[in-house]
């Protein structure tokens, strides 16, 4: 396997670790989402605020603004399109969501 493929693959992956914890394995609650972006995308949180609360306002406006069919969770799909905005921003393409907000 090549290693874009293999990176697609552990994508998947760690969206499915995530997901499952609730018993839904097929979308991301609120709380799981925080818990994957705290432990897979450390500091990406903390840049946007320093308060729990901050967090937390933080995950559902994210969830909100990718919710495509509106059921106040994140989809594989709607993840690929968040791990998108992630890249791009990560590479300087696109503004950091927490200067979106401001
Ligand atoms: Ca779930
Ligand atoms: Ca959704």
């Amino acid at each position: 396997m090549t290693n874009l493929l293999i990176s697609m693959e552990i994508m998947h992956d760690v969206f499915k670790t995530y997901a499952k914890r609730d018993g839904d394995a097929e979308t991301l609650s609120k709380r799981e989402l925080k818990e994957l972006i705290q432990a897979e995308l450390p500091g990406f949180l903390e840049k946007c605020a320093s308060k729990e609360k901050e967090n937390e306002e933080k995950v559902k406006q994210l969830v909100l603004g990718l919710d495509e069919d509106e059921d106040g969770k994140m989809n594989f799909t709607e993840f690929v399109i968040f791990l998108t905005a992630v890249i791009l921003m990560i590479h300087g393409f696109e503004p950091s969501p927490c200067q979106k907000t401001k």
